[in-house]
């Protein structure tokens, strides 16, 4: 592979430096591995700004925690090791086609365009190298902040050994978090890697979306279909084929010749727009794009050129997010859509997927190329290295890029991007989705682990493509999936061109009246949902959470991966095989309400539940007040819409969190919280945080058996 023979490579030495967090509760020890004389390791883009508040206390010796062992054996190969229990588990590690429990295999993060969505699969659009080791309620966790290729080793031959290899020859930092409850550990991760922002309240709404609505006409056919069917929906989103040509900030003058007057269109009818962009930037002479970003030198670079490859665009360059002035010269750019009145901005291909050259670096390559023999070179603060050295940084740079465009360009309104590469602090700019997946009940269940790990490694606004990206969904499969989307903190329908439709009307009336009962079910829980991106804010706690997360000690609970907790108090259990209409649904302690009523079943135990098409598949846990909005066709009367606080139970608490929805306000104060307490019919209503004006509406208490209106007084 390289020029030296790498075999005689003498293991060049390495200085390590040990430090421990002094103010938090949860200890974090940072190690550095640095291979240079001063001791300094690259600069991170992972960590949040807030994270530069820890104050650390350099520990003497070289003692690693968890027996830890660290090796490097070549110059671009990093081994860790250290003992593994039998009865440790382990979660996390970002995107994994996996069931909640990692172990047993080995994985590889290094962001990858792999539409092979099957057992076979490794590495993902994501990387987040994070695990989170699980033992009998205890945890801690490992954060390896290298955007590498990491392999993650997780004792597959049952030798008790955990394995990471990095393929860098630079330093990097890891962090050891814990020992410390599951919820103290992620709340500590999340102190590191930042917290997700509140999304606008549209963006919790339905998104209908199709690779690709292919002209305008089409795409307001089906924003006026939504609204006829009365099927409750706030964003519809444009593929590719709003672009001219797949170039970035164009509009294709044919397809989408007056895209002002449909973006209108679309916001007259309650409805945001989403628009898609590619990282790949034209290399044609001629393309404005390319030819500013030429004249400012912004691209990837091969030697002293420009890297070229072909894209959807034809040849095209890749810009070096990495770098301020890139980001913002790529910022700038989005007032293209901002003032067409785009609303939000869907990030795909940016792992970055260049076309034939899905896996750039073999998987059995074993130590790096040169750095000019990786694809090309990128410019970091500490110099010029070799794409591999940082390849699954660039989703997340180029979010950021784009995160920070919309502040600048609408300072006050909080951004909405979607992403479908990102490495660890991703949270910080939006939303994400898990990419191709297919119309298949196998990937409709595998999306619960598989967002369960993305939340405990800190990255709660996440949702699938609901129905399934490729293949041909069936009528059954999309009211399924429906049943367990409507939970997704982030709900979109989308589906792959060359596939049948797969709007909620096009499998039939049953089908799609069991969808609109359910959406009206999603916005029904928006306020209970706010709530959970605001808890999230304030703990780093996941919105999708394990069943382990809240019963630690419960040894059944912590096996169960086709179930989920909406925040503390919603148990989802949705069917996940087809041709099934019962299912085994595990009970955690306590005592548990369907949600669509009934008698509550006692808790510690499994009960079979039958499922109709439009049930909604969940159990709010005794002594909940849920606060749930009047159903209504978008979020655009969110705020005013009639407030139904349901009480679960005779005793009941709960959470109230209000704020406009829209602005940044929050950041600063700007938002309600209450806490409610229900005690006999009795409700007693603290206002705990107040900084926003809340416009009137109609509160209903609504209990076992009595329903009346209540006045929420300051
Ligand atoms: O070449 O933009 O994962 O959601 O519809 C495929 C077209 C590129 C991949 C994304 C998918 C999107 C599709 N994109």
């Amino acid at each position: 592979m390289t020029a030296r023979d790498l075999t005689t490579f003498e293991a060049q030495p390495f200085g390590l430096t040990l430090a421990r967090t002094l103010s938090e509760s949860v200890p974090i020890v940072r190690v550095r591995l640095s291979t240079r004389p001063d001791g300094s390791v690259p600069q991170s883009f992972a960590l949040d700004d807030a994270a530069s508040e820890l104050r650390y206390r350099e520990l003497s010796g070289s003692r690693l925690p968890l027996g830890l062992t660290v090796h490097r054996p070549v110059e671009s190969r990093w081994e860790l090791t250290l003992p593994l229990a039998d009865d440790v588990r382990c979660f996390g590690l970002g995107e994994r086609y996996s069931g909640l429990n990692l172990r047993g295999r080995t994985h590889t993060l290094f962001a990858t365009d792999d539409k092979n969505h099957l057992e076979a699969i490794d590495s993902m659009y994501k990387a987040v190298p994070c695990v989170v080791l699980f033992r009998a309620g205890v945890c801690t966790a490992l954060f390896l902040d290298s955007p590498a290729r990491t392999r993650w080793r997780l004792d597959p031959d049952l030798t008790g050994t955990l394995g990471i290899e990095v393929a860098s020859r630079r330093g990097f930092t890891f962090y050891v978090i814990g020992p410390a409850e599951l919820p103290q550990v992620v709340g500590a991760y999340t102190r590191l890697t930042g917290r997700a922002p509140l999304p606008p309240a549209w963006a919790l709404g339905h998104h209908q979306s199709r690779y690709g609505y292919e002209s305008a006409a089409e795409a307001l056919a089906v924003a006026r279909e939504l609204r006829q069917r009365r099927l409750p929906s706030d964003a519809l989103v444009l593929d590719i084929h709003y672009l001219d040509e797949g170039r970035p900030f164009t509009v294709s003058p044919t397809r989408f010749a007056d895209f002002e007057a449909l973006v209108q269109q679309l916001h007259e009818l309650d409805l945001r727009v989403v628009t898609i962009l590619n990282p790949a930037v034209s290399a044609a002479p001629n393309d404005p794009l390319g030819v500013s970003g030429r004249e400012r030198d912004v691209f990837c670079r091969a030697g002293d050129r420009p890297y070229a490859a072909p894209a959807r665009p034809g040849l095209a360059h890749w810009p070096d997010f990495l770098r301020p002035d890139v980001r913002a010269w790529w910022g700038e750019r989005h007032a293209f859509l901002i003032d067409r009145g785009v609303d939000g901005i869907w990030n795909d291909m940016n792992e970055p997927a260049l076309f034939g050259d899905e896996h750039p670096l073999p998987a059995d390559a074993r130590e790096l190329p040169p750095d000019d023999a990786q694809l090309f070179l990128q410019t970091t603060p500490e110099g010029d290295v070799g794409h591999f050295e940082v390849r699954s940084l660039y989703g997340l740079t180029m979010c950021r890029a784009t995160w920070e465009g919309l502040l600048q360009l609408r300072p006050n309104q909080r951004p909405f991007v979607l992403t479908r590469s990102g490495y660890a602090g991703m949270q910080r700019y939006g939303a994400c989705w898990l990419g191709d997946n297919f119309s298949w009940f196998e990937h409709l269940r595998l999306s619960i682990p598989m967002l369960l790990n993305l939340g405990l490694c800190g990255v709660p606004f996440t949702g699938v493509d609901v129905g399934g990206f490729d293949d041909d969904a069936t009528g059954e499969l999309v009211a399924r999936w429906y049943q367990l989307g409507i939970f997704y903190p982030y709900l979109r329908n989308h589906c792959s061109i060359g596939r049948r439709h797969q709007e909620p009307w096009q499998f039939g009336s049953l089908v799609e009246d069991a969808v609109r009962r359910l959406l009206e079910v999603r916005y029904q829980l928006l306020p209970y949902l706010q709530g959970l991106f605001h808890e999230h804010r304030q703990t780093g706690a996941p919105i999708l959470r394990p069943l382990c997360w809240h019963y630690p000690d419960d040894p059944i609970a912590l096996e169960i991966d086709d179930q989920l907790l909406f925040g503390e108090h919603v148990l989802v259990a949705p069917i996940v095989t087809r041709g099934t209409r019962r299912r085994a649904v595990y009970l955690p302690a306590g005592r548990w309400y369907p949600f669509g009523g009934g008698e509550p079943l006692l808790g510690g135990r499994y009960h079979s539940c039958e499922w109709g098409w439009s049930d909604v598949p969940a159990f709010v846990k005794q002594g909940t007040i849920l606060p749930l909005a009047e159903p209504s066709p978008s979020t655009a009367r969110l705020s005013s819409a009639e407030l139904r606080l349901r009480v679960f139970g005779t005793t009941a608490r709960g959470v109230l969190y209000e704020d406009d929805g829209a602005s940044r306000d929050y950041e600063h104060g700007g938002y309600n919280r209450w806490q409610l307490r229900v005690n006999g019919r009795k409700l007693r209503a603290t206002l705990e945080h107040a900084g926003y004006d809340a416009p009137p509406r109609r509160v209903v208490l609504e209990g076992p058996g009595y329903r009346r209106e209540v006045q929420l007084k300051r």
